[in-house]
């Protein structure tokens, strides 16, 4: 099968970045945007734009009909769903596909599988996968979970099966708090998900968040493109990521790499997937697996040199992954910042007219960005406006690249966390790699003071 024109299900610089690669493949595109977006760059790079609906996502990016009609009028052959928004939402995979319109993404079936956490983590048992010590499937009963707190010991986590990225979480210290916080945790999960089912595990105190970037063909073909450190997070929004992670050598890689990608051909996997651990104490925990492309994707690209959005079309189109896991070379080291607009301090968002706007620039330097001097930044999305993505032979190479790069980006008119990001990298604990999940809270707090 060819793909010829690609709709764009959405905006900012991961629609700006699915448009490049379409055209460094000849491909055409069609952005879809909201009334709010009709200024982004990527409307005006892209060789079509339709207008789908009012500023509020859910009735344009989550309007499957409204994007379903868009692909119909304009002559698409495939939608690319980014990330957010559609992107892991199984039956509209499924409503796309039943239209034969190519869905640059995994199988429906996958989807559905990896969103339900409970699920998820049988799968990634059942492929090898190491798991974190807990429930087997569901707990509905009280003196179930404390059956297996007793057993795994406590702390333990209740987690919401239709939760994933940090919500609907209670940690438990006693068995006298269990009762209480799996209900607490159910009822939250039915009133924010629609579905109260729990499952429990074993609380890592102090664990760092690595995971492995996967890449099926859909028939048995899989290969991994080595591990991302996201430790680095405020409120589960990631703040900085790199790769390689500072606390795996080549051995670990490779051997984790391979039970990822072998999981991945055992499930028929299709597409770009990452696979999710904690890390403590040199172990690793499968905690999700996120069926989409990453924000965090470049790092990646940038020590592998793979265009990951390139193989996502080329394996929707039917052809083979163009990279065998044998010719992939992990190169040199990688580090991403979000930059969003927002105050360094308090963390509100700040939208508004960017009046003045430099790009960073200069060897083994990439910024991914819809800004421009004059964009006006809608207060209906994620904060996030850039990323800068800087490689160096070494890792400490990187961080002064890094530093250079960021003193030489400018956004006027809005708040930034740039002024964050260049105090993040003069940072002891952070120019060593020595970090957990817990450390940009508690340095934050601390600097609060
Ligand atoms: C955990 C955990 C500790 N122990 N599971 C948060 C997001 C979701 N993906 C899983 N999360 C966690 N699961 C066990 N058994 C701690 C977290 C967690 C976390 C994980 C990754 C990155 C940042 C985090 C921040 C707080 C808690």
């Amino acid at each position: 099968m060819t793909i010829s024109r690609i709709l764009i299900a959405n905006r900012g610089e991961i629609a700006l970045r699915i448009h490049r690669a379409a055209h460094e493949m000849g491909i055409e595109t069609v952005a879809v945007h909201s009334t709010a977006d009709a200024e982004a760059m990527h409307v005006r790079l892209a060789d079509h734009a339709v207008c789908i609906g009012p500023p509020p996502a859910a009735e344009s990016y989550l309007n499957h009909a409204a994007i379903i009609s868009a692909a119909e009028v304009a002559g698409c052959d495939a939608i690319h769903p980014g990330y957010g928004f559609l992107s892991e939402n199984a039956k509209f995979a499924e409503i796309v596909e039943a239209h034969d319109i190519a869905w640059i993404g995994p199988k429906p079936e996958h989807i559905r599988t990896m969103g339900d956490k409970v699920m998820a983590k049988k799968t990634a048992g059942e492929l090898g996968l190491p798991l974190v010590p807990g429930s087997d499937g569901a707990v509905s009963e009280p003196d179930e979970g404390k059956k297996i707190a007793a057993e795994i010991g406590y702390p333990v986590i209740i987690k919401a099966a239709s939760g994933g990225g940090g919500r609907g979480m209670k940690v438990c210290e006693s068995e006298d708090q269990l009762e209480t916080l799996m209900s607490q945790a159910g009822s939250e999960a039915k009133a924010a998900f629609g579905d109260a089912t729990v499952y429990i595990e074993k609380y890592l105190g102090n664990p760092r968040h690595i995971e492995f970037q996967v890449f099926g063909d859909g028939n048995g073909n899989a290969i991994h493109l080595g591990e991302r450190d996201c430790s680095l997070q405020r409120r589960h929004q990631k703040v900085l990521e790199e790769a390689p992670s500072p606390v795996i050598d080549s051995a670990q890689r490779e051997r984790m790499g391979e039970v990822c990608a072998k999981a991945m051909r055992d499930m028929g996997y299709r597409g770009a997937g990452t696979i999710e651990f904690l890390w403590e104490d040199g172990e690793f925990y499968f905690i999700e697996m996120n069926t989409r492309l990453q924000v965090e994707h470049p790092v990646t690209e940038a020590i592998t040199g793979v265009d990951l959005v390139r193989e996502q079309i080329r394996i929707a189109a039917g052809k083979p992954l163009s990279v065998k896991q044998e010719e992939l070379e992990f190169r040199g080291h990688a580090i991403e910042c979000r930059i969003n607009a927002e105050d360094p301090f308090t963390f509100a968002p700040s939208p508004g007219e960017v009046t003045y706007y430099h790009a960073a620039g200069g060897l083994h330097v990439r910024v991914d960005s819809g800004l421009y001097a004059g964009y006006r930044i809608p207060p209906y999305y994620d904060s996030m406006i850039a990323k800068l993505i800087v490689y160096g032979r070494t890792r400490e190479g990187c961080i002064m690249r890094l530093r250079r790069a960021l003193e030489e980006m400018v956004v006027e008119g809005v708040k930034t966390n740039i002024p964050l990001h260049q105090e993040l990298l003069h940072q002891t604990d952070v120019l060593h790699g020595d970090y957990s999940i817990k450390w940009l809270e508690q340095w934050l707090e601390e600097r609060e003071g």
